[in-house]
């Protein structure tokens, strides 16, 4: 594997080149790379590059939309040499990028990543209210609930999240799953949530974990 090659990806997200980002994702799916690797270790540094930037006063509002909608439109493309959805229904999750939020890139990388594992996932979009995302897991009979937070600010969201679900005696039907670039281990034990994860691949894992445990 040329890991160079994650290097050009990288790059058209910084250089906010959509055409050029969408380009090197179709030829690093031609040349073989696997869909993980390539947002893992090209596009995903790329965009954290830019917060990075845009945190530092070094790129402005206008080039963080840019990027974003780079990162969504490559996103797309890789999406599509995912591994056929396995067959069975092997649990339902309701996800949501919690309200006040409109960070959903990440969201939808794990939710694709969910889908290829067999999971009926429940896509509810952004900036969802709380009572919205218990209503709907009450509708489906969800097994799991994920939120994803992206600014500290919405973060407390997911500990509303579960006190509703506490007073509204609801809390033991759910187990809950918490994610986002600022939230971590440490805040979801805070909260009372049932599970972590960092990633796509470790919200694979914690999620069929707590399949297993119900
Ligand atoms: Co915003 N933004 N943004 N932004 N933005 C951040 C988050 C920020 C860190 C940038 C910075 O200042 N350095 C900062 C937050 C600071 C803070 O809270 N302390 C910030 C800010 C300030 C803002 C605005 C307030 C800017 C403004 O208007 N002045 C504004 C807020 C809007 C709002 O939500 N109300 C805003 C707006 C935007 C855009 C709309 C322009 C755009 C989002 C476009 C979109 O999502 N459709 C945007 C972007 C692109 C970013 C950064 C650069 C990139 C986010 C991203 O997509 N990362 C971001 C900087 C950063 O995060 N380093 C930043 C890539 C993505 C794959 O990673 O989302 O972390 P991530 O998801 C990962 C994991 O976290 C995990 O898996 C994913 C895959 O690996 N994960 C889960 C996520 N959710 C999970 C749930 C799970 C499990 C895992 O289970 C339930």
């Amino acid at each position: 594997m040329d890991t160079s090659r994650f290097e050009s990806a990288k790059q058209s997200i910084l250089s906010l080149d959509k055409g050029k980002a969408i380009e090197v994702a179709r030829e690093l799916i031609s040349e073989g790379y696997a869909p993980m690797d390539i947002m893992n270790q090209g596009f995903i540094p790329g965009i954290q590059e830019v917060g990075e930037l845009f945190g530092h006063g070094r790129l402005f509002l206008p080039e963080l939309i840019i990027a974003g909608e780079t990162m969504k439109a490559v996103t797309e493309v890789v999406d599509e040499a995912l591994p056929e959805k396995q067959s069975g229904k092997k649990g339902t999750v309701v996800f949501a990028t919690v309200k006040g939020d409109v960070h959903d890139i990440g969201k939808g990388i794990v939710i694709s990543i969910l889908r290829a594992h067999g999971l009926d996932v429940h896509d509810l979009g952004r900036d969802v209210k709380t009572d919205q995302i218990i209503e709907h897991a009450e509708r489906v009979d969800a097994d799991i609930i994920g939120t994803s937070a992206l600014l500290t600010t919405t973060m407390p969201k997911q500990k509303d999240l579960e006190e509703i679900l506490k007073s509204a005696g609801l809390r033991s039907k759910y187990k809950t799953v918490v994610g986002g670039a600022p939230v971590t281990q440490r805040w979801a034990e805070r909260i009372g949530a049932d599970a972590y994860a960092a990633d796509a691949q470790d919200a694979v894992e914690k999620i069929f974990d707590l399949l297993d445990a119900v």
